[in-house]
């Protein structure tokens, strides 16, 4: 497999608007993540992921673009973002930003002129459709709206959205759209930018035929359509060739023999990609199928394409709260999570906060929250007739505001956030965890990321390492090997509240180089404690 910097790399996922508010109107900003570039730069991390911050009216936090030329005036202007790029290479990091060109806001010229007539020549950059028998043209879903499809009254028919009604989708069928989106692309590149975030990037291709769905709420329709490949090919040859650049799609619904197809390094499509099959299938952990899947994937790919390893995103719930124990064993259990992420096949993501064990929240009311997912889905269950209260529990668990509330740098109020008032609340639990108490502990899981991070820069078997699980059918011990040339390491651990017994036979001699635990190894080695991980460098 060839050697590639991307595949070395740790990334950290900065959601700005989180992050650091440098002048107090209540949001993060770029200045703010400038101001925190040395604490990054500690961490170890080698590339940043800046979600988008283009100009939006913010539905969908930057995710529903108005000017792709424009910066958003919360997160800063396009000066703040050239120094911003500058910092961060002065630093020896990388930045990749979100690509977001699967939809746009409503609010775009592009569409604004798309709606005026059905004559206007952009009418096509968009997917209009005319009524079926009255009605919407399919029962197709939307990710955030019972109908993907919305009525325009002024020219009589429907378009087409794959998430809010405010994110009417682009029309990649039409060329001239797509040589905008390359020419948008160079742009950013151009400035100096290392690569993209494809955001949704397996949704351009549209089904031909619009047939109702036998099960609307199983939404991969939106998904894998024909002609998907022969647009990021065309975007490979246009744009991404041409530059030293990293890529990774963000792409759903997809097995590990149609991830290939994105990632395969013969096809000159994209890098590597975040497949989402454990947040699909995973609502909480389920150790069983965490295995089949890491094994699927790393037999799926092998030699051929390159995975993404994360457990949550500004998307997902934090990943202690969700896959581990945020109660009794939060630390031990952020710093497994953390062990398998970074010694798993695939480049590791850390999204900001994770490195010291943030935890999701639950706020008291609907009120509180912010997520478009969340609000819709609520409005839409309880408009019919269901009782509030049992929704919005319902809810809780998989909100997305979960990951978004406020960077926790210290206990002073809102969490050394802001000195404003935060767009979205501060986890209460603020005072307890954040960044100055974690500096100041030796043992807490800042520290652990940090020495997890600088092993993996002197540690190839880390990155290209074979991938063995020895365990398969264990329910709680996760126990697998990476071997490289002649290096094997060994990875042993518990992911439960319970002690667990695991016989080291068949690896007598073996160093340890890590693990969450003080403690002497010289009695009960074979008993691993609650959420205990090991790293063993194996000798033949
Ligand atoms: O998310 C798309 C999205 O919702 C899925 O990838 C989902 O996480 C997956 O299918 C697992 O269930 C992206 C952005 O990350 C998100 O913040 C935006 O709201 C959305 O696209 C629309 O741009």
């Amino acid at each position: 497999m060839n050697k590639m910097w991307w595949k070395e790399a740790v990334v950290y996922q900065i959601y700005w608007r989180s992050f650091f508010d440098s002048d107090g109107d209540g949001y993060g900003d770029l200045k703010g993540v400038i101001e925190k570039l040395d604490y990054i730069k500690d961490l170890g991390i080698d590339v940043i992921w800046l979600n988008p911050f283009y100009n939006s009216p913010d539905r969908d936090n930057g995710y529903d673009i108005s000017d792709y030329y424009g910066i958003m005036e919360k997160a800063g202007d396009m000066a703040i973002f050239e120094e911003l790029i500058q910092e961060i290479h002065n630093r020896g990091l990388k930045v990749i930003m979100d690509l977001v060109v699967n939809h746009t806001s409503d609010q775009h010229p592009w569409f604004v002129e798309s709606r005026s007539s059905k004559d206007h020549p952009k009418r096509d950059w968009y997917i209009w459709e005319d009524p079926k028998d009255g009605k919407a043209p399919n029962n197709w879903r939307s990710y955030f709206a019972p109908s993907c499809w919305e009525w325009d009254e002024e020219t009589g028919q429907y378009y087409y959205h794959s998430f809010a009604v405010e994110q009417p989708d682009l029309n990649w069928k039409n060329p001239v759209l797509r040589n905008e989106i390359y020419k948008m692309m160079r742009f950013w590149l151009d400035k100096g930018i290392d690569g993209f975030r494809m955001d949704v990037i397996n949704l351009l291709a549209k089904k031909e035929d619009f047939l109702d769905a036998e099960n609307p709420y199983n939404i991969s329709y939106l998904a894998n359509n024909p002609g998907i490949h022969d647009y990021l090919q065309e975007m490979h040859r246009e744009v991404l060739q041409h530059y030293n650049v990293m890529t990774v799609g963000e792409i759903p619904f997809v097995s590990p023999d149609e991830g290939l197809l994105y990632v395969d390094e013969s096809r000159n499509e994209l890098n590597t990609l975040f497949h989402f099959q454990v947040a699909d299938d995973m609502p909480t952990w389920d150790m069983l199928r965490y295995k089949e899947i890491q094994s699927s994937w790393y037999e799926g790919l092998k030699q051929r394409g390159w995975n993404s390893q994360f457990l949550n995103n500004h998307d997902h719930t934090r990943q202690v709260t969700r896959y581990g124990n945020d109660g009794k064993y939060r630390v031990q259990s952020a710093k497994l999570l953390a062990t398998m992420i970074h010694t798993l096949p695939g480049t590791p993501y850390i999204f900001q906060g994770e490195e010291i064990g943030m935890t999701g929240v639950r706020f008291d009311s609907i009120e509180d929250y912010n997520d478009i997912a969340m609000k819709n889905k609520f409005h839409e269950e309880v408009s019919k007739g269901r009782d509030p209260q049992e929704v919005f529990e319902s809810l809780l668990l998989l909100s997305r505001d979960n990951s978004r509330t406020p960077m926790q740098w210290n206990d002073s109020p809102q969490a050394g956030f802001s000195i404003g008032e935060p767009w979205i609340k501060v986890n209460p639990n603020y005072n307890e965890i954040n960044v100055e108490a974690a500096l100041k502990n030796p043992d807490s899981v800042y520290y652990y990321y940090r020495k997890l991070i600088a092993l993996r820069k002197e540690n190839d078997v880390m990155v290209y390492g074979d991938y063995k699980d020895i365990l398969p059918d264990d329910d709680h011990l996760y126990v697998y090997t990476r071997s490289y040339k002649n290096i094997t390491w060994l990875i042993v651990l518990n992911h439960c509240d319970e002690k667990q017994t695991f016989t080291f036979e068949g690896y007598t001699d073996r160093d340890l180089i890590l693990s969450n635990y003080q403690r002497d190894l010289e009695t009960n080695e074979e008993i691993l404690f609650p959420h205990e991980v090991r790293i063993y460098q194996i000798t033949k």
